[in-house]
């Protein structure tokens, strides 16, 4: 692990060599770590924690793990044993937190100076909320919100608002939402959510609860912290407010992952990952030259959705000196990765493609 630090207990399984550990609760994929990877070993997943993660308890008898379900005609507590048995579906998607790419920002912002690595692309399993909302009458009148809260334990004398993780989504999202137990077929580590998770394709990582103690529609956005005023598009300056945008659905991006700093000459493989937020993409171009010209990447690997990444590749000549690689990925329906992003206070959603190009040199 880079930064000398050591990997934290509670994810004590995980590859050092690929991760750079930020701190306690926030761990990054190293940027050559990614390589041409399809889904991202869990070994190499990155972390971020809000609070510190529950005791390994939690996890010792995962079926006994209880939900409870409101905003529904027939609300109720149910457990994961009972989950498995309305439905099952299996997912693939790209975890991203919203503050991947914050180290890019020019200006200075707080919190964890992430580069490309937080994000990778998970495949989950679990079953569609929409089959649990159907098992339950459906979803109650007048309720527009889907509200996932975590299970953190809250200290006493702490208000809940101002620290527990509970994020509020447009019910719309409940159509591809599903309470996941299986992370890359495997039950969900406790580091990453487990027992159950709430897991919603193509919106950024925070809303993406993990150990999911509450499903609930409702009327109005969760009135903590974390929905209120973080996690919101914010001009550099200015205070959070509910009034502006909130991180939800993912915007298209993508980013060379090597070479990173020097290749030999004649002919280099260029390649990287590439995801469309919501959208499936429609194709990535890689520029060797600072954005001058552009050459359409060749796609690796099976599609395995549109809100999973596409690793991608192309070959190119290059002579001895240094070269500015670039990559810009599209999506079907015509977005298109921006050379620049516009600054925010807290540094999200970044997906520039001149940030994020890599000054390589060709001996
Ligand atoms: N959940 C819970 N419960 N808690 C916490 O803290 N965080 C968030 C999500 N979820 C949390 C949760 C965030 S913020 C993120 S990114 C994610 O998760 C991460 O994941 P992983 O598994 O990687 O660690 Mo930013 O947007």
């Amino acid at each position: 692990a880079q930064e000398g630090k050591a990997l934290p207990d509670y994810v004590a399984w995980k590859d050092a060599d690929d991760l750079i550990v930020h701190s306690q609760q926030t761990l990054e994929t190293q940027r050559g770590a990614i390589g041409s990877g399809l889904v991202t070993p869990s070994e190499d997943l990155y972390i971020r924690n809000n609070l510190p993660a529950p005791s390994e308890e939690i996890v010792a008898d995962r079926d006994a793990w209880e939900l409870s379900v409101e905003g529904v005609a027939e609300p109720r507590a149910i457990t994961l044993g009972d989950l498995k048995t309305i439905g099952v579906e299996t997912v693939a998607c790209v975890l991203q937190c919203s503050g991947n790419g914050r180290a890019f920002f020019e200006h200075e912002t707080s919190g964890t100076q992430w580069s490309v690595g937080a994000a990778g692309n998970v495949v989950w399993t679990g079953v569609p909320v929409r089959d649990v909302v159907a098992a339950m009458g459906g979803v109650a009148e007048g309720l527009d919100w889907l509200t996932g809260t975590g299970g953190e334990e809250i200290p006493d004398g702490v208000p809940k608002e101002t620290i527990q993780v509970e994020r509020s989504v447009p019910k719309e999202a409940m159509e591809r939402a599903i309470l996941a137990w299986d992370m890359n077929g495997q039950p969900i580590p406790l580091a990453h959510g487990g027992p159950l998770r709430l897991v919603i394709p193509g919106y950024y990582g925070v809303n993406n609860v993990k150990y999911l103690k509450r499903l609930a529609f409702t009327e109005e956005e969760s009135p903590n912290k974390i929905q209120q005023t973080s996690y919101r598009i914010r001009p550099v300056g200015e205070k959070g407010a509910p009034s502006q945008p909130s991180m939800f659905e993912m915007n298209v991006k993508s980013w060379i992952t090597g070479p990173l700093e020097e290749a030999g000459t004649g002919k280099v493989q260029i390649h990287g990952v590439a995801m469309g937020g919501i959208t499936a993409l429609e194709k990535v171009e890689v520029s060797t030259d600072d954005g001058q010209s552009w050459t359409q990447a060749q796609f690796l690997g099976p599609d395995m959705g549109p809100y999973a990444w596409r690793p991608f590749v192309v070959i190119a000549d290059l002579g001895q000196g240094s070269h500015v690689l670039a990559s810009r990925a599209s999506t079907v329906d015509g977005q298109v990765q921006p050379e620049t992003f516009e600054p925010n206070e807290r540094g999200y959603g970044h997906n520039g493609w001149r940030a994020h190009a890599v000054d390589l040199t060709v001996l």
